[in-house]
């Protein structure tokens, strides 16, 4: 409905973003009977798949897990043909998901949300787009994605530089073709990673600017054997069930595991093998206490040093590959398809910018403090400001006109990772403090959106209009996710999940690391306590 007189156009709930959380959110706020509409930046649905579209783009979970389950007849006719889905056949799924449900017609594309500014005489969130659009919403979803807000590290002089620029997270639609040029990837995280062999392959010469080696284990991709996903689609709801109450949603069979130095070490040293042999992240979780013993940790620290000792031929190059400085799956785990191999090629240059850092850029490549790199193109593959960064990039401001930027100042604050103190009826999907980044996101997706759905139903059948997070109940959380994280090995490392890679960034883990099966119950029992830790207002 438009107020003509405002030109406001007036929702029950608006919802930012619209890839798996956007999506998914549209469908239940919709079938609660509510208007709402998506307001979302790209001319496509997808979110982190629309973007994130370079060469190598693939999930990192397997493709059966990595979908919705919220509807028996999409898991029926939706036939994943890899184990782990490439970004093509995600997006294909999400496209297919927006025609099936018929919610593109709530979407409006090429729109981002810029300001979301909360009226408390209205009870209303007013909303402005980047282009100067106003809407007005009782509910506010933030939908926006914990890898959505890029960062691009400055480089002097890099508008000198007279070859092209890539961003993996922002690839470009039309094919890329490198064959004959020379290229220079910045970046050893997950999206180098899968697009370095790609690029090696089909370039005249690469070159890899490293500032930290990553592990990485073999994703082991392959088509999915057509009877075994036969059997699992007629038989989907123990697999959903089993993912969405284990510890990681990411891997359906979580059976309790030894501690490493529990094992004498040929049985170690086997079940190792056994993990990097089916490959995919199995290495972190075929022991108990990877990610919480450090003595348990450098047994796997120690296992990847040999595997890539043994797989690249160069012993000066594998030495500048091997991490050393963090612990195993403190910073993300990287999967993927022919990585280090791809360093035996006569036409890859791995440079350690530890050793050499960048200069500046040139018209003709890139300097360091070494030598000068001749380059075509380059790619940067070098991250985003994880999990906060999407939602302070919205000018969003609470009660008495207050700045969430303002009170994250020393890192987030949310109960749940869902509400803030103060944000009434605003809701972060996957926000900071939830098991978000550390989980199977699809799965944690649909327990929030659920989540949320019920509490604006139970607001209704309580004749209240608002709903908040108490600050004390939004302290005591923000303290249990610090203590759970103190408890672990993850904050031995300067990674994405700390902030570190965003200077200025206040050092803080950001996801939930208590557990998706856990967290899910807390949930539950918050919710069964008649919301307890919310504040409902008339
Ligand atoms: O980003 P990253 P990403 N000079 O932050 C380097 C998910 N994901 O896009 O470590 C030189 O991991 C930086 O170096 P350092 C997944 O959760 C999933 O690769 O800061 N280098 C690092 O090597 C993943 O973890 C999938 O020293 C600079 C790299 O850039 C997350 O997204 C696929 C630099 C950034 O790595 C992010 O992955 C892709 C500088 N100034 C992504 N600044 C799958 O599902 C940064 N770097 C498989």
């Amino acid at each position: 409905m438009a107020n003509e007189q405002e030109n406001v156009e007036a929702l029950d709930a608006v919802v930012a973003g619209a890839g798996f959380a956007g999506l998914y959110a549209l469908y239940r706020l919709r079938a609660m009977g509510l208007t709402v509409r998506a307001l979302e930046a790209a001319d496509d649905v997808g979110g982190t798949w629309y973007w994130n579209r370079y060469p190598g783009a693939r999930c990192d979970v397997e493709s059966m897990a990595y979908s919705y389950s919220f509807s028996p007849e999409l898991e029926r006719e939706w036939v994943w043909t890899e184990r782990y889905a490439g970004q093509p056949e995600i997006l294909r799924y999400l496209q297919h998901v927006a025609e099936r449900f018929d919610l593109r017609p709530l979407i409006r594309f090429r729109t981002r949300l810029a300001a979301a500014h909360y009226d408390e005489a209205g009870g209303l969130w007013r909303l402005t787009t980047e282009r100067g659009g106003r809407l007005a919403a009782r509910f506010l979803v933030m939908a926006t994605g914990c890898l959505s807000q890029p960062r691009v590290p400055p480089i002097a002089e890099l508008e000198t530089f007279a070859g092209r620029i890539y961003r993996t997270s922002q690839w470009p639609h039309e094919d890329v073709d490198f064959s004959g040029l020379r290229v220079g990837v910045i970046g050893t995280g997950s999206s180098a990673i899968q697009c370095i062999p790609l690029i090696a392959a089909q370039a005249a010469h690469l070159t890899v600017f490293q500032r930290t080696p990553n592990f990485s284990v073999p994703a082991h991709n392959a088509p999915l054997e057509p009877a075994a996903r036969r059997a699992l689609m007629d038989n989907y709801p123990p697999f959903r069930k089993a993912l969405r109450e284990g510890f990681t949603s990411l891997l359906p069979e979580e059976t309790p595991q030894p501690a490493a130095l529990e094992l004498a070490p040929e049985e170690r040293e086997r079940r190792y093998r056994a993990a990097w042999e089916e490959g995919g992240i199995k290495l972190m979780f075929c022991i108990s206490d990877g990610i919480t013993s450090k003595p348990a940790n450098d047994t796997l620290v120690k296992f990847m040093h040999d595997r890539i000792r043994e797989i690249v031929h160069d012993p000066a190059v594998a030495e500048r590959l091997l991490p050393r400085d963090f612990p195993l799956g403190t910073k993300r785990l990287c999967v993927d398809t022919d990585y280090y191999a791809t360093f035996n090629r006569p036409n890859v240059t791995l440079v350690d910018l530890r050793a050499t850092p960048i200069v500046a850029a040139t018209p003709a490549g890139l300097r360091t403090s070494a030598a000068e790199h001749a380059l075509d193109s380059l790619v940067f593959a070098t991250g985003f400001d994880a999990v906060t960064g999407a939602l302070l990039a919205v000018d969003i401001r609470g009660r008495a006109g207050r700045r969430l930027a303002d009170d994250w100042r020393d890192g987030p604050r949310m109960y749940l990772g869902l509400m803030a103190a103060g944000y009434p009826n605003l809701f972060a999907i996957t926000g900071p403090g939830s098991p978000s980044v550390l989980s199977n996101m699809v799965v944690s997706i649909e327990q929030h959106v659920d989540f949320v759905a019920e509490l604006i139903a139970a607001l209704g059948a309580r004749g209240a209009r608002t709903v908040e997070a108490q600050a004390a109940a939004q302290d005591a959380w923000v303290a249990h996710v610090a203590e759970v994280a103190q408890g672990t090995l993850y904050p031995q490392a300067n990674s994405w999940y700390m902030g570190s890679n965003i200077p200025g960034k206040p050092r803080v883990f950001l996801p939930y690391v208590g557990g998706v099966g856990p967290y899910r119950r807390k949930c539950a029992e918050i919710a069964a306590a008649g919301y307890a830790g919310f504040e409902l207002h008339a």
